[in-house]
């Protein structure tokens, strides 16, 4: 099957991994795409040297010119025609999705329709691209601010959304006018190489510039190519916290730009109001989805004494009932981790949660026997913990749920949310109002993300996404987040036949 859907996606056996679009080159060492699904070799693609490297910046230099003049929605037009394309191709992209990266079908399928859903928002973006007018205070005067492209955008992202989140940036970098070079993660490089293959057919059938998209592929050293190049006024980087650090000190030593989207210990806080059977599915979908492997993951479910018990044995019977294995199969719920070094992390995760006095709640353990055959597959664990165990205050990328009671009010429960270094997404379970608007005032959840009534992971495409601390600040994708992708200038006009001071001065000569 799986043959079928690289057919369909224009992938080979040996990929080159550079591109402007529809040329493509490179001539670095190849790396191998293995499935976290059986650990069968799925293809090859070979890296950017930085040979390579300044090829590609010439050509997005080149193109930014033209595209920064294409109307903004002209853009949009032809960023229409892409999320067309994808939903034409959503059934074999999802599928390689889940292949390459081990997420389960259903979870692919939704990554693709994030980005068709980011395409819709970018083409209506693309004619709301708006300014202020301001009163001026000299007469015959006016005042507004504009908003005009950036450049080139730099982007590196993560294993976990292959796709998905270079979507949310070049949807709304295109429409803003700014070209794009994608460094992808080295573990799912052929997610890439489809996503380059399908727009660059759109920007052809489009007469659209070579070097509007670009891709280059590789580990860190092909990140850092961008991260210290001035020609790239915004990097956008989404991983993990530690990756963050290095790139953001790179492109802050140059004073460029950066937008970053990193870790998260994402809580769902439960009190005596919440609804158990909405608490439960919130709960495991968030803690097990992508196997654990989302930034937005359940990591910590902070529970108030007086239903404990009640949510605990709910969780229990519920993780009793999680089909693991194949992703490509519907049935299961949780597919693999990304490779063998993220089964290293769970197990050592789990043991250091044990020698912190953690309580295995349901045990975790891997998954080898038959049907697990060449994949990472493990089982998810609950743990019960207290918030300050070390272990607890670091996100492991895995399916370990901790446990944390918390007693009296409302605000110790928020206390206990917020005594992490990160700040992505956060929850409340209640149907107490005043609970909940506590939880959603300033002195309330310190995240990026805070819902009521649903877990933490699952944002849609309209809110700007991202998260405070070490998460990074930045955001993505809807609201307003359009507006780091471009430059701001305030333009002031004068329309009379004086030259007027602004603060009263008076200049004669
Ligand atoms: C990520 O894990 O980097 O909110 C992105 C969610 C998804 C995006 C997650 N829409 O879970």
């Amino acid at each position: 099957m799986i043959q079928d859907v690289l057919k369909q996606l224009g992938i080979e056996d040996k990929n080159l991994g550079t591109s402007t679009g529809s040329n493509w080159f490179g001539s670095g060492e190849e790396i191998s795409s293995f499935s976290p699904v059986n650990g069968e070799y799925i293809a090859s693609v070979n890296t950017t040297t930085q040979e390579d490297y300044n090829k590609v910046i010439s050509t997005a230099e080149k193109a930014f010119k033209e595209w920064r003049m294409v109307p903004a929605p002209k853009r949009g037009e032809i960023v229409r025609q892409f999320g067309n394309r994808l939903r034409e191709l959503k059934e074999p992209l999802g599928k390689l999705v889940s292949y390459e990266m081990g997420k389960s079908l259903q979870e692919g399928y939704g990554e693709v329709q994030e980005m068709i859903d980011i395409c819709d928002f970018a083409v209506g973006l693309s004619r709301q691209l708006y300014g202020f007018t301001i009163h001026s205070e000299r007469p015959g005067h006016r005042m507004y601010d504009q908003y005009h492209p950036l450049g080139i955008v730099g982007i590196i992202s993560a294993f976990n959304f292959p796709v998905a989140v270079w979507s949310w940036n070049t949807a709304l970098a295109w429409v803003c006018g700014d070209v794009c070079i994608w460094k992808p993660s080295e573990k799912v490089p052929l997610c890439s190489i489809a996503c380059q293959k399908i727009i660059a057919d759109i920007f052809k059938e489009n007469n659209v510039p070579e070097g509007v998209s670009c891709l280059i592929n590789g580990d860190y050293r092909v990140g850092e190519f961008m991260s210290m190049d001035n020609r790239i006024p915004l990097i956008s980087a989404t991983g993990s916290t530690r990756m963050g650090k290095i790139v953001a000190a790179k492109v802050a030593e140059r004073l460029g730009r950066s937008l970053l989207e990193l870790g998260g210990n994402n809580a769902i806080i439960v009190t005596p109001d919440a609804d158990i059977k909405m608490t439960v599915i919130g709960a495991v979908f968030g803690a097990v989805g992508t196997c654990g492997q989302r930034c937005t993951s359940t990591r910590r479910l902070i529970i108030h004494d007086s239903i404990y018990d009640k949510v605990k044995d709910a969780l229990v019977a519920a993780y009793g009932q999680l089909k693991i294995g194949n992703p490509l199969d519907e049935k299961n719920h949780v597919g693999p981790l990304i490779d063998h070094d993220a089964v290293k992390m769970y197990n050592e995760a789990l043991e250091k949660a044990k020698s912190e006095g953690g309580n295995i709640l349901v045990e975790g353990g891997i998954l080898d026997g038959d049907g697990y055959e060449g994949g990472c597959y493990v089982k998810p664990a609950i743990v019960e913990a207290k918030n300050e165990f070390e272990i607890v205050q670091h996100e492991t990328f895995a399916p370990i749920l901790y446990l944390i009671k918390y007693s009296g009010d409302v605000e110790n429960a928020i206390e206990l949310q917020n005594g992490v270094v990160q700040g992505l997404s956060s929850a409340i379970m209640t149907s107490n109002l005043r609970e909940a608007e506590k939880f959603l005032s300033q002195a309330g959840s310190d995240c990026g993300i805070a819902n009521v009534n649903i877990g933490t992971s699952g944002a849609e495409i309209g809110g700007a996404f991202g998260g405070e601390k070490e998460t990074g600040g930045g955001r993505e994708s809807g609201s307003d987040a359009w507006k780091i992708y471009m430059r701001r200038q305030t333009n002031t006009i004068n329309y009379t036949t004086e030259l007027h001071l602004a603060h009263g001065i008076k200049f004669d000569i």
